[in-house]
């Protein structure tokens, strides 16, 4: 039997309807699990200082990390950015210097005590 022209028209249209419905439930379950990926991924990273180097030399974390750089050492240490967005005072043994990376990028940074001593902190977003 055929279906009258009006009919098929609303069918055509409930069926979209019902597409759009789909698509937007599967928007807001991707931007939940992202928002938690996000909140997972901001945690805290530690740097120690520890025998004249950095350690590790190399991490890379996402945007909004805050990392710290402990001085494990006995004999005080830096840490400054290449670039000048940041840098510690002299930091004495035990003591800590935080810095959260907002901004994707790499950061070169050493110890300006002595500067062969070198890292770097990778900001991507997954
Ligand atoms: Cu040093």
């Amino acid at each position: 039997m055929e279906i009258p022209l009006h009919d098929r028209i609303h069918l055509r249209a409930s069926l979209a309807a019902r597409a759009r419905t789909a698509m937007l439930a599967g928007a807001i379950a991707v931007a939940a699990a992202l928002t938690q990926a996000t909140a997972a991924a901001a945690a805290d990273v530690d740097v120690e200082i520890t025998k004249f180097a950095f350690a590790p030399k190399e991490i890379t974390v996402t945007p909004g990390t805050r990392v710290a750089f402990v001085n494990r050492d006995e004999t005080p240490h830096s840490v400054s950015a290449t670039d000048k967005s940041f840098a510690s005072k002299g930091l004495d043994t035990g003591e800590r210097y935080e810095h959260v990376f907002d901004a994707e990028g790499d950061y070169a940074y050493l110890c300006t005590i002595h500067p062969f001593m070198t890292g770097v902190v990778h900001v991507r977003k997954r």
